[in-house]
């Protein structure tokens, strides 16, 4: 065991197992004390490497991370305090593993519930080789104005409040880290605060004894007086007391021991802590604070006298002129989180994306409003859910049917089409799903399944502006535009398609108009008298469709409609339904374990 200081200004930490939370305190801790490097040299992180970004006043650092003990101490060998957030799991393990390494001196174990057989251990083997556990089940130690382990101390508040960002002249140990915070707020009202701070854990087999610390404190210089908090439970505190009888100890020291309630209850107690439970006259607090008394503690009646005699014997060593005064210094002022701030309603920032279909913050992810258990009770079906996040609203079943019967309809169309040819070729130079998938989606356009959209543009303007269909057609040829929606390259006047007639059958039952449907159809008739593949196809017969349904089903304004024609929704029905071919076909081809596709040169024309 140590017999000083175990801590500085300089005093580096590998920190075990990433809690952002706990580094981001230490890093302020640092820079409210003016250190000039950060506490923190690197984290350990079982299995992932690379860098954690944190803030180090306003700057961010990036930290680095390493998967493993070995390679973080050999990266960092000056770091000699080992902060180990394990779980109590593997706290142990981790934490022989830290002790073995040469360049750690330290080792504080967060976790409660360590088995006390693998603390027995630990703490064998740390005496043997004069290295310091705290813990486990401690939230570490803190010295004042230099370092600090983890969520000592609580928040930055208290520890200004406490001006923990200072060395004081007292040195503090304790059983219990919660109770650690109240007492530095107490040693602070009534002395000039601490000089070091720390929590030994409240198992029942702690790794350093609170002897062990008074008695380093009373080789410290600056330590002019010590507080001591135990509780009932164990016989640690009778270490103190024998030291104090040897006369190891020649400051003061002021202790008191909690639990003392136990009395009033009629059977043995078990408190928060694994040690803190009654047991015999001995363990009660009652005959430790009487033993800590008699070998010359100070110990006050009652807990509410704690803080008065601990301002007592202070007041006593600045009368003796043994109190070194402290230099008063102002904190620099830690930038506050922004979602702090923001939570706080201090501040108000700008958000950076816009979204009104969906939300999953609530209890359940919403589509447009609609509960996620809403839209399986209901039995809502892919239409429902499209007409959701699409249109922003619960379209009448026939529509949503429609919806679902062009996906159907779509969903692929052999594998000579352009986008399946892609896909197939692309699946078969062994890439991924992902990128066979995009290879087919990336082929629709004006020619090839996304021609709906301007299908219902065209429709809609020739319709709506009353053009006959020559007069149309003939306008567009002078404008040397092809009429989408119009022409196929298999489909003609005797081999017509069945989807078309199957959506055409759907909306002349369901649809209360086809307005411009008819008007397609029309077209149609002009341009067969053209040419036989003249056809009304699958991206003309939707488009001139959904025009219907948008102004027939009464659920849209017409500017609405104009938006959807104008920005475009339409081709977005035969990308979702060819993306499940395109799948398919991915599929296929894997299953197949076909191999690199190379087109024959016979079927190329080499041109001069
Ligand atoms: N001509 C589709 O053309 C195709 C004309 C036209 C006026 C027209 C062509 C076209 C508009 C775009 C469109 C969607 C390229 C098609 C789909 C999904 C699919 C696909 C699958 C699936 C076919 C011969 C003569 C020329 C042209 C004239 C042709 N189209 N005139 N308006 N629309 N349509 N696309 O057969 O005087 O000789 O110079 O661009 O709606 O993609 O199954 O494969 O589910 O996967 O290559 O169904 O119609 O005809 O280019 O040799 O032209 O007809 O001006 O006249 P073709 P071309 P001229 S559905």
């Amino acid at each position: 065991m140590a017999t000083g200081n175990i801590f500085s200004k300089t005093t580096q930490a590998l920190f075990y197992n990433y809690k952002q939370l706990p580094i981001q305190r230490m890093l302020d801790f640092d820079f409210l004390c003016g250190r000039e490097t950060p506490s923190v040299a690197g984290i350990i992180n079982p299995g992932s490497e690379g860098f954690q970004k944190l803030f180090f006043g306003q700057e961010e650092i990036a930290i680095p991370v390493h998967p493993s003990i070995e390679a973080a101490c050999a990266a960092h060998p000056t770091a000699d305090v080992f902060i180990n957030f394990a779980s109590f799991r593997s706290a142990a393990a981790s934490s022989m593993s830290a002790l073995k390494q040469p360049t750690i001196r330290v080792v504080a174990i967060i976790a409660e519930g360590v088995p006390e057989s693998d603390t027995k251990q630990l703490i064998a083997y740390a005496r043997s080789n004069n290295k310091v556990i705290l813990g486990p089940a401690t939230v570490g130690g803190i010295q004042a104005g230099a370092f600090k382990i983890g969520d000592t101390a609580g928040t930055i508040d208290n520890i200004i409040a406490c001006k923990l960002y200072r060395p004081g002249s007292v040195g503090f140990v304790s059983k219990s880290g919660g109770m650690s915070n109240e007492m530095y707020n107490t040693i602070a009202r009534v002395t000039n605060g601490i000089y070091e701070g720390i929590a030994i854990g409240g198992d029942v087999f702690p790794g350093s004894t609170l002897s062990d610390h008074v008695l380093r404190f009373n080789n410290i210089p600056q330590v002019k007086m010590m507080v001591v908090l135990g509780e009932l439970g164990g016989t640690d505190e009778y270490s103190l007391v024998e030291a104090l009888k040897e006369g190891k100890v020649n400051k003061p020291v002021v202790a008191w021991v909690s639990g003392t309630c136990a009395r009033l209850f009629k059977s043995e107690v078990q408190f928060g802590h694994a040690g803190a439970k009654s047991g015999g006259d001995m363990e009660s607090a009652q005959g430790k604070n009487q033993a800590l008394k008699e070998a010359g503690a100070v110990v006050p009646d009652s807990f509410e006298a704690f803080e008065a005699v601990i301002k007592e014997t202070f007041q006593k060593l600045v009368e003796e002129g043994k109190i070194d005064p402290v230099t008063e210094v102002t904190p620099p002022q830690i930038p506050e989180d922004l979602n702090i701030a923001i939570k706080s309603g201090k501040v108000r920032a700008p958000t950076h994306i816009i979204s009104t279909i969906s939300d999953d913050r609530g209890e359940e992810p919403c589509y447009a409003g609609v509960p996620m258990s809403t839209i399986i009770e209901k039995g809502y079906g892919v239409g429902d859910v499209i007409s959701l996040l699409w249109f922003k609203r619960s379209l009448p079943r026939y529509c949503t049917q429609f919806i679902e019967i062009c996906v159907m309809l779509c969903a692929d169309h052999g594998p000579c089409v352009s986008g399946a040819h892609n896909t197939i070729v692309t699946a078969r130079a062994g890439k991924d799903l992902v990128s066979s998938l995009v290879s087919g989606l990336l082929t629709i356009g004006p020619r090839f399944g996304g021609a709906i959209d301007d299908a219902a543009r065209y429709f809609k303007d020739a319709c709506d502006r009353g053009l006959t269909p020559y007069e149309f057609v003939e306008g567009m040829k002078k404008k040397g535009i092809r009429v989408p929606g119009i022409g196929h390259r298999i489909k003609s006047r005797d081999n017509r398609d069945k989807r078309v007639q199957l959506l055409q059958k759907y909306a002349h039952t369901h649809f209360p108009s086809v307005k411009y449907m008819e008007y397609a159809v029309q077209v149609e008739t002009y341009t067969l008298s053209k040419a036989n593949n003249l056809v009304l196809n699958v991206d003309g017969a939707i488009g001139s469709l959904f025009l219907d349904l948008l102004a027939g089903s009464g659920m849209f304004t017409k500017a609405e409609i104009d938006d959807i024609v104008d920005i475009g929704y339409l081709n977005g029905l035969f990308v979702l339904a060819r993306s499940i071919g395109f799948i398919g076909h991915t599929f296929d081809q894997k299953r197949l374990k076909q191999p690199l596709y190379r087109h024959p040169w016979e079927d190329v024309l080499y041109a001069k």
